[in-house]
């Protein structure tokens, strides 16, 4: 993609709205247009990297054997009347009628949707376990909304549910989850940390949210920083790892403010291990039993021939809320470097142009035609802006590789930086495999 064909609307200004970094530089980059309070629009660069974190988040629920499938953002306001949570909700839900005065709402999450499916499809022990998701757009009207993508009224979420014949299946179902989230957040760079989470208005009595460290977060954290040492790595797939998997993150003390004990956090985390800091929840994962299939009638034919309840879980991940979470993350000093994942491209190319001398940008479009063919998403600069000024705004679009053509290069050794790192010189093959690596 050329730059000056992108449609990338970059603005100078300081948006006023926006307070934390994350919004204002997906609004100074036009990733985002507010569309009204806490509703969006997504341009190309915002929805770019968005797709590309709904793309990780999918592999990931698939490589656990979770199918996708995708459920309506209009649900009809009976089930949840069934469940008993069409008032619970509160104004949080936004409710709608049709023109035929039928009661009707815009989905905030699924549980009862998918449990009328399951009702109605599955009725013996045979076909458990199933692991379900779908990632689809949410509405919750929030009081406050606020922090662009961070808190917003519609936002896009992967949220998955488990069938399970007993508990203990059910909390394996539970335990590839935990497993399936740390891998994804991984993938994106991130260090997520799992924390012994209330459950809300959704329910349940086991939970866990993920937590990425960042200044701005809206949780307070309190955890022995030993908890960053436990590797995914080392744990495999099995049942009887992912307990134990499970058992090396409870054996250390992790907590948000909700459940924080100050003379617990003494007694068992030494002083200079003790980690008291900010984060942001991009997941959040449930175990609640029969809460919604009982009520639901959500019944099998267990093996010895009772019908039971089935056990279910539910698990969320903020998918557009990722976006903003991974810029308060990642943006330093003025610079934001996004993860090669999910860089909305691979690497930019910045020739120096001037009205003169158009050399520069020839060469910059044939190294461009050259990166496409191999499969290489490029961006090339061909602005006619002054390179202190290219270099200003590619600190905030954030690709992490440039390829510079300016007075460094010479001939097929061409000047190749990595963001936040000394630039090299290079030849196009060397860089094509750094790239790709
Ligand atoms: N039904 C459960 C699991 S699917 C559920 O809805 N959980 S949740 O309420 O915790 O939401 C899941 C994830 O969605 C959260 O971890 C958060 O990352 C994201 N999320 C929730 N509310 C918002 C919001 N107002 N704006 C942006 N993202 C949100």
């Amino acid at each position: 993609m050329y730059i000056t064909k992108l449609f990338i609307p970059i603005t100078k200004d300081f948006p006023s709205e926006a307070k934390i970094k994350s919004h204002q530089l997906m609004l100074r980059t036009g990733m985002i247009k507010q569309s009204s309070a806490g509703i969006y629009s997504w341009l190309p660069l915002g929805f770019k990297v968005m797709k590309k974190i709904e793309q990780i988040v999918r592999e990931e629920q698939d490589n656990i054997g979770a199918q996708e499938m995708l459920m309506p953002t209009i649900q009809s306001a009976d089930i949840w009347k069934e469940s008993g949570r069409y008032n619970d909700y509160g104004e949080e839900m936004l409710r709608i009628k049709d023109r035929q005065g039928r009661e009707m709402l815009y989905g905030p999450t699924n549980e009862e949707l998918i449990t009328e499916i399951f009702r109605t499809s599955i009725k013996s022990y045979k076909l458990l376990p199933q692991l379900l998701y779908h990632i689809q757009w949410k509405f919750r009207d929030e009081v406050r909304p606020r922090f662009g993508v961070m808190r917003c009224r519609e936002f896009y979420m992967k949220d998955a549910y488990s069938f399970d014949v007993d508990e203990s299946s059910a909390r394996n179902s539970y335990n590839k989850m935990f497993y399936s989230y740390l891998k994804t957040f991984e993938r994106m760079d991130l260090e997520a940390i799992p924390m012994p989470a209330d459950t809300g208005p959704i329910g349940g009595d086991l939970s866990h949210e993920f937590i990425i460290i960042a200044d701005t977060g809206e949780s307070k954290i309190y955890t022995d920083k030993n908890i960053l040492n436990i590797k995914l790595k080392d744990y495999t797939f099995s049942p009887e790892s992912l307990i134990k998997m499970r058992e090396s993150f409870s054996s250390i003390y992790a907590a948000t403010d909700e459940k924080f004990n100050n003379e617990d956090f003494q007694l068992k985390v030494k002083k200079e291990n003790q980690m008291i800091t900010k984060g942001i929840e991009v997941g959040h994962i449930f175990y609640f039993g029969d809460k919604y299939s009982k009520p639901l009638n959500g019944l099998i034919d267990s093996k010895d021939g009772k019908k039971v309840a089935v056990k279910m879980g539910s698990y969320g991940i903020g998918v557009s809320r990722l976006v903003g979470a991974i810029i308060e993350a990642k943006f330093k000093n003025n610079i934001m470097k996004w993860p090669k994942s999910v860089s909305p491209f691979d690497v930019v190319i910045i020739p120096s142009i001037t009205k003169n001398n158009k050399e520069n940008l020839e060469k910059a479009e044939k190294i461009y035609n050259f990166l496409k063919k191999q499969n290489v998403d490029v961006l090339l600069d061909d602005s006619d802006e002054n390179m202190s000024n290219k270099f200003k705004k590619h600190d905030f679009i954030g690709i992490p590789f440039q390829i510079i053509l300016g007075s460094k290069t010479q001939g097929e050794n061409l000047e190749f930086k990595e963001i936040n790192s000394n630039s090299e010189l290079l030849t196009i093959d060397a860089i094509k495999s750094k790239i790709k690596e």
